[in-house]
C-alpha cells in the first residue's frame, strides 16, 4: 500500500495569557516555557506578537495579565489541540478556578484554518467554538492579533483583524476591553 507521506499542516492562531505565578514561575517565565513546550509537542511557530500588559476583563479584582498571540501550524485536529493546551495549562500549575478568574496559564484556540464550528455560539457553551466567540470583542486578543496578522480575515464576518480592532473603538474602549501597554521586552524566545 502506498505510504501516506503528505501531512497536512493547519494554520492556527492562539491567545496566550497568564496573570499569577505557577509551576513554571512568573507569568513571563511561564509564557517563555510554554512556547518551548508547544514546539516540543510538534507545533511549528510562524509568528509571535509582542507581549502586552493588560487589565483583567470579566473579574476585575485580580492581577494584570500578560497576553500575546501566536500563529502556528500543526497536523492536529482542533479537539486534539485543545487537549494539548489543557495538558500544558495543567503542567504550568493551573487548577480549576472560576471562569475569567486568575490563572497561571491560559491557551485559547482563536482560529483553526478558516473553520466555522458551533456558530453562532449555542447557549450551552460547547467546548469547541471556532473562531473563538469573543475574538472580536477583546482588545487583549485583537491588538496582538492585528500586530502579527493585520490582514487575517474572520471566517464568519470576513472582517480583517485590523478592521475588527478599528471597530473596537478608541483608546478608552481599548482600555475597557483590556489593553494597557505593549511591553518592549521580548521574552527570550
Ligand atoms: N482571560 C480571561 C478573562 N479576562 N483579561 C485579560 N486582560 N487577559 C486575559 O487573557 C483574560 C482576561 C478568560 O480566559
Ligand atoms: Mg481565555
Ligand atoms: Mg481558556
Amino acid at each position: 500500500m502506498k505510504q501516506l507521506s503528505h501531512i497536512v499542516q493547519n494554520r492556527i492562531f492562539v491567545s496566550v495569557g497568564a496573570n499569577i505565578p505557577g509551576a513554571w514561575g512568573s507569568p513571563s517565565a511561564t509564557i517563555v516555557r510554554c512556547l518551548k513546550e508547544l514546539e516540543r509537542l510538534g507545533f511549528k511557530r510562524l509568528a509571535v506578537s509582542s507581549p502586552y500588559r493588560t487589565k483583567p476583563v470579566g473579574i476585575r479584582a485580580q492581577p494584570d495579565f500578560m497576553n500575546m498571540v501566536i500563529e502556528m501550524s500543526c497536523d492536529r485536529l482542533p479537539r486534539d489541540i485543545i487537549k494539548a493546551f489543557k495538558l500544558l495549562e495543567h503542567m504550568a500549575g493551573r487548577r480549576g478556578g472560576p471562569r475569567n478568574g486568575p490563572r497561571a496559564l491560559d491557551l485559547d484556540l482563536l482560529a483553526y484554518r478558516d473553520w466555522i464550528v458551533n456558530w453562532p455560539t449555542p447557549r450551552h457553551r460547547p467546548p469547541l467554538v471556532l473562531p473563538h466567540p469573543f475574538l472580536a470583542e477583546r482588545a487583549f486578543v485583537l491588538v496582538p492579533l492585528a500586530e502579527i496578522a493585520p490582514h487575517w480575515r474572520h471566517p464568519v464576518t470576513g472582517e480583517t483583524a485590523r478592521r475588527m480592532l478599528a471597530r473596537l473603538g478608541g483608546a478608552r474602549h481599548l482600555a475597557r476591553t483590556g489593553l494597557i501597554e505593549r511591553l518592549d521586552c521580548r521574552p527570550d524566545l
